[in-house]
């Protein structure tokens, strides 16, 4: 058991109450268009934009501060290449009875199929694991917490960086998706969380006609 140590926090900062409406509006119409992105350029993107976004997706809270996260950027064609087989194998089965009806006509709105030529197009697709258990120097398990929420938060977060420097994603979930651990190497005590794809969208992109619930739908103020 490690003893707590504490730090003089530094790096809060408060608006007036009038600026702080502007700055929770201001980024609400930020958010507001984010889209999800299915056609892609295959215009390089800068690195650094994508460590940056890591970067940030790195300060999410987590349980005990474990960070139970790890990010895999594949930019490699071979690679990239390689999962658009294995996952377009995986939709394939899904969209041709896999997928119970129900399932499928609720999807019927995003026109989505089994066909994931972005999974090439993009510049790159960052594969999220959720780690599971930590390993111990000595081979035992140390356990994780609320791991599934701490990786949902810091994707929310990489999502929402990504948006904020200029960049479409695609929120990707091939099931299962077993085959990153092979192809990208990760090791058994790591599940695949999702596939986020990212680039700049295709010069003629369209999306889906579809709306967000308003406030009142969603929120109840008591
Ligand atoms: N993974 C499939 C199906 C799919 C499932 C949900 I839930 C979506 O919101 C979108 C698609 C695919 O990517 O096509």
């Amino acid at each position: 058991m490690s003893e707590p140590r504490f730090i003089p926090l530094d790096t809060h900062v408060e608006y007036s109450t009038r600026d702080m409406v502007r700055r929770a509006a201001a980024f609400r119409k930020r958010a507001a268009r984010r889209r999800t992105v299915r056609e892609y350029s295959d215009r390089p993107v800068p690195r650094a934009v994508i460590e940056e976004c890591i970067r940030a997706a790195g300060t999410a809270p987590s349980g005990a501060n474990h960070q139970p996260w790890h990010f895999v950027v594949v930019s490699d064609p071979e690679v990239k290449a390689r999962i658009r087989v294995a996952a377009e194998e995986e939709e394939r089965a899904f969209y041709r009875g896999g997928a119970p009806r129900e399932w499928l006509d609720a999807l019927a709105a995003l026109g989505t199929d089994e066909n994931k030529p972005f999974l090439e197009t993009a510049p790159y697709l960052i594969a999220i694991f959720a780690e599971r258990y930590m390993l111990r120097e000595d081979g035992g398990k140390l356990k994780n917490y609320y791991v599934q929420e701490s990786v949902g938060i810091a994707t929310g977060i990489l999502i929402t960086g990504l948006h904020h420097a200029g960049l479409a994603t695609l929120t990707h979930t091939p099931s299962p998706m077993n085959f990153l651990n092979e192809i990208l190497g990760r090791p058994a005590n790591e599940r695949p969380f999702l596939l986020l794809v990212t680039g700049y969208p295709a010069e003629d992109a369209r999306v889906p006609a579809i709306t967000k619930k308003p406030l009142e739908e969603i929120a109840t103020f008591r």
